[in-house]
């Protein structure tokens, strides 16, 4: 098997013009013009309005090659292409090849008679999407109810990531380009055209159904030869014959070590290659993928409050923890392997066991499920369908969607991670009906996409599970999208709905799979985006980023009911991610006082695709918000936490355990005013419930909130297991606007820590909220930030600086402020 990349240098014009700028394969049109200067930075300001051209222009591609003598007496010669966004007309030396029509298949040529030995040229032509969008509009309105005020709306028509158009949170960047890689494939004799592995788990043991497809160009003999390995080392392999263009072979794998969810235990990861041999036992191909021995359920079994839907790992259920993954750039192919990874690894810092793709994105890059699978986090996986009628009625987009689906679960089946596939996003049930309409598909038409097309492709291909759609509520009545007591459910009756935060203790939905609340970005990240002159919450560039039709007001308006008004913008921006942080430690942890009624919630958004003001808990440049500290506290493994009952003052204290045994824990609580006085305290034993949640204690303080008043006071809790705080939070009685807190005299203290981080010790003198640490210089990662310093006791956090740096440098531009410095 011979490759020959493509990638690496082309050329790019417009279709219409002769000049031609140097570019980059894999990429796309904005960046290869941002990179030759042609445009600016559509991040900045307001420039992106000024780049729509782009997405309206024919784009062509060109680059020559030599291809050397002897892959042309190969028996066959292919030109693989895994992603052409979208349109694309593909010509070799003068002539056409095909033209295709879907951003998300992979695509496959055979070329071998249009090659020629040494200088080839391949040219890769992009019709913009946007004329064809239009005329089909204009024959055939679907409906749609994604995207924001800018978008072209009408992205159903074709099989290009919908968000590319605009979105709530996303700027209208559509753009064209060869995505994936591209690579010319010359072999004799076979190839092995797919591997599949099957894993079968019973009383301890482990055997892998390894099957592979092979293509072949002759009648020879041919073996396929699989190799298990685990660290370097074999643990099992096997051979098998290939008959019919198949071989498949079973190898029991001896002392299997099980792959776990981040939380659960260890991701260990074995390499299988499938090697393909002629009848000379020459080796003429080789596939290799990497896996990992575990069973990932989703269990959907009647029990007392309807229907569950949780998961299971190798036996024990988990609480899945997590956020929506959106596209991590608005031109996924600049992103690095290492802003996939700082994202990951971010997850699991905030202790996530699991993100969901958004339909409305791409099926992701290989290496975002390569370190899901070494970090233990788990994949809902949607099909890339959001928010709007597609055309189920249209035998070709049927056609198109199978293939869709084939190449993308072919790819993507052999990864641990992946837990769940999901028809789409907030189609069913929102924008279904008997007949198309206004805002309508009928059900004939979504049925045959998500009941028929797409899953009947899929169980020909995998063996995991698949629900139609998310939401979904199986039961009787499909239009009961979000239902309380069976399937997910998307809950937005606060932002979207306008519903108080308190709204949340009122939903026991058995999996929350999407529901947020917006907050600006850091001052540093808006200062990325805007001149002096702009950084006022309500001018028009600070608009610009906000793609949520009543995002800055739901914003403010919320922040009046909360809070004082801010001081000053830095203020206001970091306000709105107090309070964000607050909207969803409210929603999980009641929900996770709720399990095993309510077993998982995802969070809108775990990421940012440009630097807006957005649900995401994580911005552009990858910076966590207050949200995502917070989730680091409300998804710790064990967790304490607190409700008051109806303001009556008797207070629940509960504790919310992932830990498989009861385990002995210390709870200390206090109750203090706001100025610092400890008016009670108590320490006592509990006992951390296995796999639960239980309340643990309720304390009556109906007296001292009456004495002091409920904005005086304070209820500060903490959790210890094995002489470790795993756990602590804070009990407010009153909406911080209506406390009189002082100045809480924070002292900071900082000493160098091992590779180039410092340990800083905060220590409050009266209560510190919120208090956040923040540097002007050089920037730095704290291990902890936005947390509530009770008075007198030290917090110990750890910054990691982007530059090494001396304690001396480090320290001086340090700050810490606290709520009391937002007014
Ligand atoms: C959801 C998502 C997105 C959207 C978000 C915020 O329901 O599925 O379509 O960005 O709400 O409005």
């Amino acid at each position: 098997m011979q490759m020959i990349d493509l990638g690496g240098e082309w050329s790019l014009s417009r279709a219409d013009k002769k000049q031609r700028i140097p570019a980059t394969v894999p990429g796309c049109v904005h960046t290869d013009l941002m990179a030759a200067g042609k445009i600016a930075d559509p991040f900045y300001r307001a420039n992106e309005t000024d780049c729509q051209w782009i997405g309206e222009t024919d784009w062509v591609y060109r680059r020559t090659f030599d291809l050397p003598a002897d892959s042309l007496r190969r028996d066959r010669v292919l030109l693989r292409c895994e992603g052409l966004d979208t349109f694309a007309t593909l010509t070799l030396n003068g002539r056409r090849i095909a033209k295709t029509d879907n951003q998300h298949r992979t695509y496959e040529f055979d070329v071998k008679r249009l090659l020629k030995a040494g200088k080839n040229t391949v040219e890769v032509r992009f019709d913009s999407v946007i004329p064809y969008i239009r005329r089909q509009e204009a024959k055939r309105y679907l409906p749609n109810m994604g995207g924001s005020a800018i978008a072209a709306a009408a992205w159903p028509h074709v099989r290009k990531s919908a968000c590319n158009f605009g979105w709530d949170w996303g700027p209208m960047a559509t753009t064209a380009g060869i995505w994936r890689d591209i690579y010319l494939l010359a072999f004799d004799t076979a190839r092995l055209a797919d591997v599949r592995i099957e894993q079968d788990h019973s009383r301890g043991k482990v055997s892998l159904d390894v099957s592979a497809e092979v293509e072949a160009t002759g009648r020879g003999k041919l073996t396929a030869a699989v190799t298990v390995t685990f660290g370097g080392r074999i643990v099992a392999e096997g051979s098998a014959p290939v008959r019919g263009g198949k071989a498949a072979l079973r190898l029991p794998i001896k002392h299997p070590k099980l792959w776990w969810p981040a939380g659960m235990g260890d991701q260990p990861l074995y390499d299988v290659t499938v090697d393909l041999l002629d009848a000379g036992d020459a080796l003429i191909d080789s596939s290799a993928r990497r896996i990992g021995l575990r069973e990932l359920k989703l269990v959907q079994k009647t029990d007392r409050w309807g229907e569950s839907f949780h998961f299971e790992a190798n036996g024990p259920r988990f609480f899945a923890k997590g956020a929506n993954w959106i596209p991590a750039d608005a031109w996924p192919t600049r992103l690095t392997s290492e802003d996939y990874e700082r994202l990951i690894i971010d997850a699991v810092a905030a202790n996530m066991n699991m993100l969901r793709i958004w339909g409305g994105g791409i099926y992701e890059a290989d290496v975002f499920y390569d370190l899901c699978d070494e970090l233990g986090i788990c994949v809902w996986q949607d099909f890339m369908f959001a928010c709007a009628g597609y055309p189920g009625y249209d035998e070709a987009f049927l056609d198109n969607v199978r293939a869709e689906v084939d190449d993308n679960v072919r790819r993507l089946r052999h990864h641990p991670s992946i837990a769940l596939w999901c028809g789409n996003n907030e189609i069913e049930g929102w924008l279904t009906a008997d007949e198309w309409g206004e805002d309508t598909m009928s059900w004939r038409d979504y049925k045959a996409i998500f009941d028929k097309a797409i899953p009947q492709t899929l169980r020909k291909l995998d063996s995991r599970p698949y629900i139609p759609g998310s939401p979904h509520s199986p039961g009787k009545c499909r239009l009961d999208y979000n239902g309380p007591d069976a399937g997910d459910a998307h809950l937005w009756m606060v932002w979207h709905g306008g519903a108080p935060f308190e709204w949340y203790y009122s939903s026991f939905h058995r999996f929350v799979s999407e529901f947020g609340f917006q907050s600006f970005p850091e001052p540093r990240t808006v200062r990325a985006y805007t001149d002096a002159a702009d950084r006022n919450v309500s001018s028009p560039v600070m608009e610009h980023h906000q793609r949520s039709g009543i995002g800055n007001s739901k914003i403010m308006t919320t922040m009046l009911d909360w809070f004082r008004l801010p001081k000053d913008f830095d203020s206001t921006l970091r306000l709105s991610q107090i309070q964000q942080g607050l909207a969803i430690k409210t929603a999980v942890e009641h929900w996770r006082r709720h399990m095993p009624r309510v077993m998982g919630a995802l969070y809108w958004q775990h990421n940012d695709c440009w630097p807006v003001a957005s649900w995401a808990s994580l911005d552009y440049f990858g910076r966590w918000k207050a949200l995502h500290y917070a989730a680091k506290r409300f998804f710790a493994p064990v967790l304490v936490s607190a409700v008051e009952k109806d303001d009556t003052g008797l207070v629940g204290i509960h504790v919310t355990s992932e830990l498989p045994a009861v385990t002995p824990a210390k709870l200390i609580w206090r109750l203090t005013t706001t100025d610092g006085h400890e008016l009670a305290a108590r320490t006592q034993r509990v006992q951390a419930p296995a796999d639960a949640s239980k309340r643990v204690e309720q304390i009556d303080l109906s007296d001292p909130l009456a004495k002091f008043g409920r904005e005086n006071l304070l209820l500060w809790l903490e959790l210890h297991v094995a002489g470790e705080r795993v756990s602590d939070n804070l009990v407010m009685f009153a909406k911080p606007k209506r406390m009189d807190l002082p100045d809480p005299a924070i002292t900071t203290k900082v000493k160098t820590g091992p590779d180039g981080c410092f340990e800083i010790t905060l220590k409050a003198k009266r209560p510190a909220l919120w208090a956040h640490l923040d540097t002007t210089g050089p920037e730095a990662f704290f291990t902890d930030n936005y947390l509530h310093l009770p008075p007198g006791q030290p917090r110990a956090l750890i910054a990691q600086p982007t530059k090494p740096m001396t304690v001396a440098a480090f320290k001086k531009p340090l700050k810490v402020r606290s709520l009391v410095d937002t007014f």
